[in-house]
């Protein structure tokens, strides 16, 4: 269940100014998941990442969203890659196909590639509940998908000694 210490803080960031983050968009319900691409440029800006270091490849749904994240790690070097979506129930069960197959698909390029992965995807009953999470009264879960790739950037440096790091 959540509670109020369930996400990352998004108040003491650490210092992302060496990073390069790579973000994937889905388009399905282009209007929340581009709320959640905002959220999630917000925090990287405001840690100090560099915008040209931002790179935004945007794909048809979330359903690519893995294989978008593959394609965006290939150029250069990315510290971290962030997927945003939003799946929101229907009447068939294709949303359930979807969701699984993306957060498992992102597990695995995670854990194949060692780059930091992010599930900042939603997966929600109602629009309504989709969009109290893209800026509504539960926050933005893009912003914190950022805190939570900057965290495992930090991580993946070795330098968790650093004073200025996202706490629980
Ligand atoms: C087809 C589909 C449906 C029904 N619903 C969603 C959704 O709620 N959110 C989302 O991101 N994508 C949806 N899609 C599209 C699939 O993710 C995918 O793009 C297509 O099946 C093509 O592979």
């Amino acid at each position: 269940m959540a509670s109020r210490d369930a996400s990352p803080s998004i108040v003491n960031l650490p210092d992302g100014s060496s990073f390069k983050i790579g973000i994937v968009v889905a388009q399905w319900n282009a209007t929340i998941t581009n709320a959640l691409l905002e959220g999630a440029k917000e925090i990287l800006l405001k840690a100090g990442v560099a915008e040209d270091n931002i790179e935004v490849l945007f794909v048809p749904g979330s359903f690519e969203l893995p294989w978008g994240a593959r394609q965006i790690m290939k150029p250069g070097k990315k510290d971290a890659v962030i997927c945003l979506g939003c799946i929101i129930q229907g009447e068939t069960k294709h949303d359930e196909y979807i969701a699984t197959a993306v957060a498992s698909g992102i597990m695995q390029l995670g854990l194949m590639s060692g780059v930091p992965v992010i599930f900042g995807v939603l997966t929600t009953n109602t629009e309504e509940q989709a969009y109290d999470r893209a800026g509504g009264k539960h926050g933005n879960k893009g912003a914190e998908a950022a805190a939570s790739a900057l965290q495992l950037a930090i991580i993946r440096t070795g330098d968790t000694t650093t004073k200025k790091r996202i706490g629980y």
